[in-house]
């Protein structure tokens, strides 16, 4: 649209609110003069005189006027007083207390939530497993005593919250002891016996990622698809990024595009590079590449994520042994950790691939995902129990902090509080 038309319709416009105005002032002096007239014929039926008629309607004009201006104080003087009571009518002080009371509440911020410890966190994300184990398990406590029956309760419940087999054996075992050893009868005591027994199994000894080593710590991340590979680094590179690490990310899961976009997604949330070749190109090529950049560029973290979609052991051990060979030629001893991701909501099978795994490829510690999605948190103690694969770490969630290094003593501890 051209400036002048703009002008115009702005003319056009004020004309017509001056035009509006002009008739609503005549209608207003109409109306005030036909009130008049009437008053003046009023005043002129009540007898008074014709020469004091026009004066006495405009005192009695400016009178109704006066009325009307003093109600309507009256009013506002009144609402005050309402508001503050203790003052009486003292309205400077009112004015001043109301401009102090009243300023900090309009402009108030909303309160921020106290951020979530790592604690809370990690009992927020157990929760399920909590309501479905220590539920039952409490009740059992409390409700009879340690003998065969009890026993075979127990057993149940630990099945249930996917314990399997073995490790419930293990621990209702280790439990019966403890229990005959200490004379416990008592519900608290046998609670923190068993707690103790749990602990006991999942506690294990092992060194902890030696990630300032010579050269890039390589981490290889494998497991089937869908258990959280992709998250789990993601998450990872952001924790090791925000603690000054350089970090770089090998895209080897070259099964389907959307896998490396996946990772490329996080490398720029993180500000970390992706090494990435085309679909269904060779894993061993982008492993090669990968810590290629790594040693070039100084990393101190090279992440390889890989496909989870290998048929047969055969298969995956092939593919594997490539990528081991050209990370340990370029690097001595890489891959420094084999990171398998189980999910926990898959329980028993979790463990079914582990035992995969471990026999074909060789794993050296677990990432266990999911754990909030699930009330079988049991197969977090199986892992240790059964396998004696090391759990590093535990997603509780799908949010960066939300994957944490694992803690037995922690895990145990957020399981057993009472909420
Ligand atoms: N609730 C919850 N969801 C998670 C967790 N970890 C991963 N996820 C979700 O699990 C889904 C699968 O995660 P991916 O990282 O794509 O799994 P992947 O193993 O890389 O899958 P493929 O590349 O297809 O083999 C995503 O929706 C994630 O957000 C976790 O700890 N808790
Ligand atoms: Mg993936």
């Amino acid at each position: 649209m051209q400036w002048s038309e703009i002008m115009e319709q702005v003319y056009q416009f004020w004309g017509r609110v001056a035009e509006t105005v002009t008739v609503w002032w005549a209608q207003l002096e109409l109306w005030s003069e036909q009130l008049l007239h009437s008053f003046v014929a009023f005043l002129a039926q009540m007898g008074v005189p014709q020469h004091q008629q026009l004066m006495v309607a405009y005192g009695c004009l400016f009178a109704v006027a006066t009325l009307l201006v003093l109600l309507f104080v009256w009013r506002i003087a009144r609402r005050r007083r309402q508001q503050f009571p203790q003052r009486g009518v003292e309205p400077d002080l009112a004015e001043q207390e109301s401009e102090i009371t009243l300023q900090p509440a309009a402009v108030e911020p909303e309160p921020v939530p106290e951020p979530l410890t790592l604690y809370e966190r990690m009992k927020n994300g157990l929760s399920k497993t909590q309501a479905a184990l220590i539920g039952q398990i409490d009740t059992l406590f409390s409700s009879s005593r340690v003998d065969d029956l009890f026993l075979e309760e127990l057993e149940e419940i630990l099945i249930t919250a996917d314990f399997g087999m073995k490790t419930t054996q293990l621990l209702i075992g280790a439990f019966k002891e403890r229990v005959a050893i200490e004379k416990a009868t008592d519900a608290e005591e046998l609670r923190a016996l068993f707690k103790e027994e749990i602990l006991h199994l999942m506690s294990m000894d092992v060194p902890s990622w030696n990630i300032d080593c010579d050269g890039p710590f390589v981490l290889l991340v494998i497991g089937v698809n869908g258990v959280g590979k992709t998250t789990t680094i993601g998450k990872l590179a952001q924790q090791f990024t925000r603690q000054g690490k350089k970090v770089i990310l090998g895209a080897a899961d070259t099964f389907r595009a959307a896998a490396a976009d996946q990772l490329e997604v996080w490398g720029e949330r993180t500000g970390v590079t992706v090494v990435r070749h085309d679909e269904g190109s060779d894993p061993a090529a982008v492993a090669f590449d990968a810590v290629k950049a790594a040693v070039a560029r100084k990393a101190d973290i090279l992440i390889l994520d890989t496909a989870g979609r290998l048929h047969t052991k055969v298969n995956l051990m092939e593919e594997m042994k490539k990528i081991y060979r050209v990370l340990g030629r370029e690097v001595a001893e890489a891959p420094h950790e084999t990171l398998l991701v189980l999910d926990a909501t898959t329980g028993q099978n979790a463990l079914v691939q582990a035992r995969l795994f471990q026999e074909s490829v060789g794993v050296t510690g677990v990432a266990i995902t999911k754990l909030d999605g699930t009330a079988k948190g049991g197969m977090a103690v199986a892992i240790g129990a059964e396998l004696g694969l090391p759990v590093r770490y535990v997603g509780i969630g799908e949010g960066v902090d939300d994957l944490r290094p694992f803690d037995a003593q922690m895990f145990v501890d957020a399981l057993f509080e009472n909420r």
